[in-house]
């Protein structure tokens, strides 16, 4: 039994360098939400110190079809790094992964520091661009499955993202088609609104954990607002696709 947070935030940084899985961490040590999230800020320290850099935030669990998916029921926040954005239009290489998953998203692009809980109607005076995205979320643990402090722990299953180019705020963001494809095959659709009813809610959402939490979104950096749809798992030689209505489609080939 094992309670040093950590030894934790090791195993879970060693299991995604690696790309290794492990145990679930909640089968053999306690820990509750804010350990997790320490747990979580301690193993994305040790990619600092090997020079990866931070570039915003992500959101996790805004959407029912993926709280469904994944049988958890909360909202969940983790750190993005610059190791894993990708190009739109890129070849993503599947065997520094696990079991990767690929889910269609919407990026923010922070255009001020938040150094306050905000409102909805506020929310796009923080925004100085929005695109389509994919992330690619590689859960460390055995078979793609966790407790909330698990995933939390596991800086939220996030290992990748492809953001295509940036729109003004002004663009519509209410009640877009969104579907992801796989070799041409429509495999899920959704609506941006399946995103807290509204994405401009991750903002207000992730303004008030960042805060929370000691990480308050900064000018410059990203947000993920969290996946419309369930996530699919992806094959080599496959091209996976997202589209956004009214966005650049986004769109890479799995290796
Ligand atoms: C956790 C990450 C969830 C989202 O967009 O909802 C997430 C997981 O499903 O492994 O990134
Ligand atoms: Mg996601």
């Amino acid at each position: 039994m094992s309670n040093n947070l950590q030894d934790l935030a090791a195993q879970v940084d060693e299991a995604a360098e690696k790309g290794q899985p492990i145990s679930q961490l909640s089968h053999s040590s306690e820990f509750t939400e804010d350990e997790a999230y320490e747990i979580q800020r301690l193993s994305i320290l040790r990619r600092f110190q090997r020079g990866e850099k931070f570039i915003g935030l992500k959101l996790g669990f805004t959407s029912y079809a993926k709280m469904e998916q994944m049988g958890v029921h909360d909202m969940i926040w983790g750190r993005l790094t610059d190791k894993m954005l990708f190009a739109n239009h890129s070849e993503i290489n599947l065997n520094t992964f696990i079991h990767p998953r690929a889910e269609p998203e919407i990026c923010f692009r922070i255009s001020q520091d938040v150094d306050r809980e905000i409102t909805l109607e506020e929310a796009p005076q923080f925004v100085d661009g929005i695109a389509a995205a994919i992330e690619i979320i590689d859960s460390r643990y055995k078979n793609f499955k966790f407790s909330l402090e698990d995933v939390i722990a596991d800086n939220c299953s996030s290992s990748g993202l492809v953001v295509g180019d940036w729109q003004e705020v002004g663009i519509n963001i209410s009640n877009l088609k969104i579907e992801l494809r796989v070799n041409q095959q429509v495999v899920e659709t959704g609506n941006s609104d399946d995103i807290l009813g509204n994405p401009w809610l991750s903002v207000v959402n992730a303004a008030r954990l960042g805060l929370k939490y000691g990480e308050p979104l900064k000018k410059g950096q990203i947000l993920m607002a969290g996946a419309a749809t369930s996530a699919v798992f992806m094959e080599p030689d496959s091209e996976i696709e997202a589209i956004v209505e009214g966005f650049e489609p986004i769109v890479f080939t799995a290796k």
